[in-house]
């Protein structure tokens, strides 16, 4: 009797797989350690951020008082600048925006309507904006040019028509 319950345990001890499964359950482990490498390449070398909630605010009076009422570009000095931006049916809140060659941008935007996207062609800039949330990123323009953004959630009949521009340029002289 005590022998069949040794023998019973040593048995649950083995894995009893085919071969095919075996090297699949290889393959899965293998995928999970890339997609790990992946997400801390992305993060910590190449600076990828994950938008956040920035803060709560009320979309029937954000854009009566604080930074919201007065939107747009403000330079902070050192070459960073901060945007205060709202999205609204249907339009960006500043619609163009210009900087200089290197500048680091923060970008804040809210909603006081329904939900909008805002999405910065060519940079990793990409936002959901949900009315009541603050929405921020930042990013630095290395060079010059037009960087079109656009709404990216659709909002309504005049969503195609909410996009605006920011453009980089070099330092005068
Ligand atoms: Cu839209």
């Amino acid at each position: 009797m005590s022998d069949d319950r040794s023998e019973t345990v040593v048995a649950d001890r083995t894995l009893h797989t085919d071969r095919y499964e075996r090297r699949w359950m290889l393959v899965s482990a293998v995928l999970l350690v890339v997609f790990a490498i992946a997400v801390a390449v992305a993060g910590f070398a190449l600076g990828f951020q994950v938008p956040g909630v920035e803060a709560r605010v009320d979309p029937n009076t954000v854009a009566e008082s604080g930074p919201f009422a007065n939107p747009g570009l403000r330079d902070l000095g050192n070459n960073e600048f901060e945007v205060y931006m709202v999205a609204k049916a249907w339009a960006f809140d500043p619609a163009s925006i210009t900087v200089p060659v290197g500048a680091t941008v923060t970008f804040y935007v809210t909603s006081v309507d329904v939900q909008h996207g805002f999405k910065l062609r060519d940079t990793n800039v990409n936002l959901q904006i949900v009315p009541g949330h603050v929405s921020k990123l930042s990013t630095t323009f290395d060079r010059a040019g037009e960087f079109p953004f656009i709404c990216t959630e659709f909002c309504g009949l005049g969503h195609s028509a909410m996009f605006g521009s920011l453009v980089v340029e070099e330092p005068e002289g």
